[in-house]
């Protein structure tokens, strides 16, 4: 009687709920570094390389803990090339009787899993996956006969749900949200919170240079790794960041400043996860922080939001949306994502700053992926699934239950606007009011048209009047279209002169693949 439990990549906690319960006596764990989780997309070197270090070290931690692990090394002689052969593998050698595994964190690898039952002939536990605060059937409970799925309501309810900065049954310090608070412009600083990095121990060492020889063609760098690769490790990070970065997160969210990556953000969603945090316990954290007065509300609140809020809604919407939402394209758009996207090769320096950032860490923070390199796709008209799949590729922390829906729904605008009310667009007016970036580049962000004029200006316009039919009526752009349509008609002609004279720059640079 023996029960094999496969543990994927993303399910580095050693409370996942396929262990509950399980005895070690008779039970075998499975982890498999696969041919197929590694090349489906072209991952970044280092996202491969945070992933089987984290995994080693993972099944390290579960033998010390008296399990049965049988991991399988992507260099080991017959490797196994996909989950299921490797599975099936396992079933054959421990004449298993019992599959046990938690459910998967994508559709492509719920239907293996859905399949193992008929493949292996022997029963298929699949448990959900209790790391999240909202089940797929509270989130269906929540969105049903909704007529639209505000994320701001949904965070309310799982404020009141977990108690997290709650006074009885109001809000603590009287407002639920604070963002407003939240958008202070680029400031260098000296005091800027600076993390210590965890140096490659041997075991990274060996991944390092697996990945360096199998995914030559994978973009991105491993220079410099120093990516927590423990549960302790991952602590470690989370500690500093409380006390060192989370009081002024709050205050500078938006803020993006030139050679400063992380600024005041926890940089913990890699560990988060692949489970290397618990996110709930996480935030009772930050609220004790709050509540002892080291942490003002608005970082608190800010912080919380992201997590229980955003993150669990994400969630929510990419398994209710169901496999095809990455397909959605609602604006019909079709043009590839530019050849720089795998350089950084650009004269703007704002995409060549977040494009370059992101090859060398696998990081960029939230604005900096939605008002930079997302903002640009969406106004030069990106094919929505080729966006998806570079934002999958190149982030450490992206599996697509909340990669997609925060590319396809709240960045490119292309599930029609169930995420977010309207596109997120912007002139070169906002990039340069919450960064330095515009100051070192060859474009000036005040001139709309001519040979220096910043791109993202034509563009921004361009984008309104070539979208009329899709978006004209979107309340929240009623101002945008109102100015453009004061504008006098050559002043327009000009504009989408110029926007069409920049594509087809672009499309003459061609995308790489
Ligand atoms: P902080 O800014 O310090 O935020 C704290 C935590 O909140 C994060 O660690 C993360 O767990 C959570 N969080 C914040 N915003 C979101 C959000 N919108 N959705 C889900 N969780 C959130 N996040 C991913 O984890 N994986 C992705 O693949 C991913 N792709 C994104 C693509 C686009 C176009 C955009 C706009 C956002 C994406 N995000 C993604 C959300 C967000 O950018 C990252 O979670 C954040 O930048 C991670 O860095 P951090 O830990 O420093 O976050
Ligand atoms: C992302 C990834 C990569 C690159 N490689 C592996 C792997 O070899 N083995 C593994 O178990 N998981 C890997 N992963 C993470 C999986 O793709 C992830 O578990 C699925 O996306 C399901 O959520
Ligand atoms: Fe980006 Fe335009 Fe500013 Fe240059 S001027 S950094 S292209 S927003």
């Amino acid at each position: 009687m023996t029960t094999i439990i496969p543990i994927l990549g993303d399910q580095l906690s050693p409370t996942i709920s396929s262990l509950k319960d399980a005895d070690p006596a008779t039970s075998v764990i499975v982890m498999m570094e696969v041919a197929e989780e590694a090349t489906y997309v072209r991952h970044h070197k280092r996202k491969i390389a945070f992933l089987f270090s984290a995994m080693r070290h993972h099944a390290g931690a579960l033998r010390a803990a008296g399990w049965n692990v049988v991991y399988q090394k992507l260099d080991d002689p017959d490797a196994a090339d996909s989950f299921t052969a490797a599975v099936a593998r396992a079933v054959s050698a421990h004449g298993a009787t019992r599959i046990v595994v938690t459910e998967a964190g994508e559709w492509r690898v719920a239907a293996m899993l859905e399949s193992w039952e008929t493949l292996f002939g022997i029963p298929v536990e699949i448990r959900a996956d209790e790391r999240f605060l909202c089940s797929h059937a509270a989130f269906d409970a929540w969105a049903d006969g909704r007529s639209e799925l505000t994320m701001e309501w949904f965070y309310r309810d799982m404020r009141r749900k977990t108690g997290l900065l709650m006074d009885g049954g109001k809000p603590a310090g009287g407002q639920w949200n604070l963002d407003r608070q939240n958008r202070k412009p680029a400031d260098g600083d000296l005091f800027l919170p600076r993390r210590k990095p965890c140096p490659p121990d041997d075991v990274t060492a060996d991944v390092l240079a697996l990945v360096a020889a199998r995914f030559p063609d994978h973009p991105g760098s491993l220079e410099s790794f120093d990516f927590a690769v423990t549960a302790e490790q991952a602590k470690a990070a989370e500690d500093r960041f409380v006390t060192d970065a989370l009081p002024a997160f709050g205050d500078n969210q938006d803020a993006m400043v030139t050679g400063e990556p992380l600024l005041w953000h926890a940089h913990l969603s890699p560990y988060i996860n692949a489970g290397l945090l618990d996110p709930l316990a996480l935030c009772r954290r930050v609220d004790a922080e709050y509540r002892a007065g080291r942490v003002p509300l608005n970082s608190a609140e800010g912080f919380i939001r992201q997590i229980i809020g955003w993150r669990e809604y994400m969630r929510g919407i990419y398994w209710r949306e169901g496999p095809d939402f990455t397909r959605r394209n609602h604006l019909d758009v079709h043009r590839p994502l530019p050849r720089f996207y795998w350089t950084g090769d650009t004269d703007m320096h704002c995409l060549s700053e977040v494009i370059g950032q992101t090859l060398d860490l696998a990081y960029a923070h939230h604005i900096q992926r939605l008002m930079v390199t997302g903002n640009f796709a969406l106004l030069i008209g990106a094919d929505p699934h080729a966006v998806h799949t570079w934002y999958l590729e190149v982030y450490a922390d992206a599996y697509e239950w909340v990669e997609a829906p925060n590319v396809i729904g709240m960045s490119q605008f292309a599930d029609g606007g169930l995420i977010g009310s309207k596109p997120y667009i912007s002139s070169g007016a906002y990039i340069n009011r919450m960064s330095d970036y515009c100051g070192g580049c060859r474009y000036k962000v005040t001139e709309r048209t001519g040979p220096d004029a910043c791109p993202f200006n034509a563009l921004y316009w361009d984008f309104l009047a070539r979208n009329r039919d899709r978006i004209g009526r979107n309340r929240r752009l009623a101002g945008p279209y109102r100015t453009l349509d004061r504008m006098a008609p050559e002043t327009v002609d000009g504009l989408r002169r110029q926007a069409a004279d920049f594509l087809d720059t672009l499309d003459a640079s061609g995308a790489p693949y």
